[in-house]
């Protein structure tokens, strides 16, 4: 019985929706509703009492005040081990210089003499970054979304994480230490639902705790209650994407190298049970090469179970396609999060896939850079939404705002338009207010 089961296109019709035959993975939001609306309710009406209560319910620890001082950050940062520190400077180098790349200037159309339109581009104010805990949490993570929202001038960042009781109800200190190097000073150790919340409605000054004010926007990872909690709350905040269970899907020919395939598979499979990995190829060799390889992996790795569960759940696969122009099809239709290419020629696959979160080309770029120290972003759309939506970026946190200005001249050159269209709406009253401009 082989670990990862195999799904056969090669005789499937020329116009088949191939979105129903590849593997996805289920994620239920909506289950978990009734759980997150009376957290939210509870952290909106009681703020810092409800927030320490669910913390003690949770994550096990109390903690009075949930902010964390500055010197806590100082320490973790004087105490963190010099080999991380310097692959997050490397990570946080990289990052800073594709993010500066994106800035993007305003754009001003000239429509007519005395007549322009500006597209300018403006931050947001306020941002809160969700970080999720556990014995390891994913520092980069951290990197990934404060750095463009510093690139693009978000002026106030608040960073919360669950507080971790074997820290004596602290938050992690490599987190900490991350915040110390990207210059963010307020850190709250709050976690899960409560802590979406705390951002959304803000918290008045408690017992131990300053006020705390809410944000614009919330971004960041999570578990599903986060995530439900991101999505009840979206409207009255803005949220990054909603960021399932992650993904890898990669596209071969028979010149792939099936260790490698291999053991990016596995790389994204180590997540979470309910990770996505998912081959493409034309090569029944390789196909067969790779489960070979897989079997000889996965029994060599440390998270074992966990890997074994996504490899043979039903969201992951080996998908066999006639050629590649069928696999790009395929591709284009699973809209990946992470998309591989090893195939001759990959760049100029490449080129062509319209839906993938973000596209690693050739044998040298495993999506486990792009997670660390590619200078590319891992926020990335989950579930299909790549077909849609974008990965996290400078433009991510920021929003434009269309400046019109017109002369009297320039109003007046359109002025009959404007009153027509407005007829034909039945709206007069619009058109008067361009008519009185001119009846005086
Ligand atoms: N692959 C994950 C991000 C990550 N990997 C963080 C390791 N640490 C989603 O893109
Ligand atoms: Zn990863």
């Amino acid at each position: 019985m082989s670990l990862i089961r195999c799904i056969d296109l090669r005789s499937a019709a020329a116009d088949v929706d191939y979105r129903a035959a590849v593997p996805r993975a289920e994620f239920d939001i909506e289950a978990a509703t009734h759980a997150v609306q009376p957290i939210l309710d509870a952290v909106r009406d009681r703020g810092l009492e409800a927030i320490r209560e669910y913390g003690e319910r949770f994550d096990g620890v109390r903690v009075e005040d949930v902010r964390v001082p500055t010197e806590a950050m100082e320490t973790a940062l004087a105490e963190l081990d010099p080999a991380i520190r310097a692959g997050l400077e490397e990570s946080i180098r990289r990052l800073r210089a594709t993010c500066a790349n994106e800035l993007e200037a305003d754009a001003v159309t000239e429509l007519a003499s005395g007549a322009t339109v500006t597209h300018r581009k403006v931050p947001v104010q306020r941002v809160g970054l969700y970080v999720p805990g556990g014995l390891a949490p994913l520092v980069s993570s951290v990197l990934m979304n404060v750095v463009p929202a510093q690139t693009a001038g978000v002026g106030s960042i608040a960073l919360a994480s669950p507080p971790q009781k074997e820290f004596g109800g602290a938050v992690h200190p490599t987190i900490l230490a991350a915040c110390a190097l990207l210059g963010v000073r307020e850190v709250y150790a709050v976690g899960g639902a409560q802590a979406i919340a705390m951002f959304a409605y803000g918290a008045p000054a408690g017992t131990a705790t300053e006020a705390i004010a809410p944000v614009d926007m919330v971004t960041g990872p999570g578990n599903i209650y986060v995530v439900t909690a991101k999505r009840l709350l979206k409207g009255r905040v803005g949220i990054d994407s909603e960021a399932g269970p992650t993904e890898i899907a990669i596209l071969a020919d028979q010149t792939a190298d099936p260790a490698y395939v291999a053991a990016d598979l596995v790389s994204q499979a180590e997540h979470d049970p309910l990770a996505a990995a998912v081959l493409v190829t034309d090569s029944e060799a390789l196909a067969d090469d790779v489960e070979a390889e897989l079997d000889k992996q996965v029994s060599a790795t440390k998270h074992v179970e966990r890997i074994r569960t996504s490899l043979s759940g039903s969201q992951s696969g080996i998908v066999l396609v006639r050629d590649l122009e069928q696999g790009l099809a395929v591709v284009d239709a699973y809209a990946a999060e992470h998309l591989e290419i090893h195939a001759r020629d990959a760049s100029s696959y490449a080129a062509r896939v319209r839906n993938a979160g973000a596209i690693f080309v050739g044998p040298y770029a495993p999506v486990s850079l792009g997670d660390y120290c590619a200078g590319s972003n891992h926020v990335l759309p989950t579930g299909g939404c790549a077909c849609h939506s974008s990965g996290l970026s400078v433009r991510a946190f920021t929003k434009s705002v269309h400046v019109v200005d017109y002369s009297r001249e320039a109003l007046a050159e359109v002025a009959d338009h404007v009153t027509t269209l407005a007829a034909a709406e039945d709206l007069p009253g619009h058109g008067a207010a361009v008519k009185v401009r001119f009846d005086r």
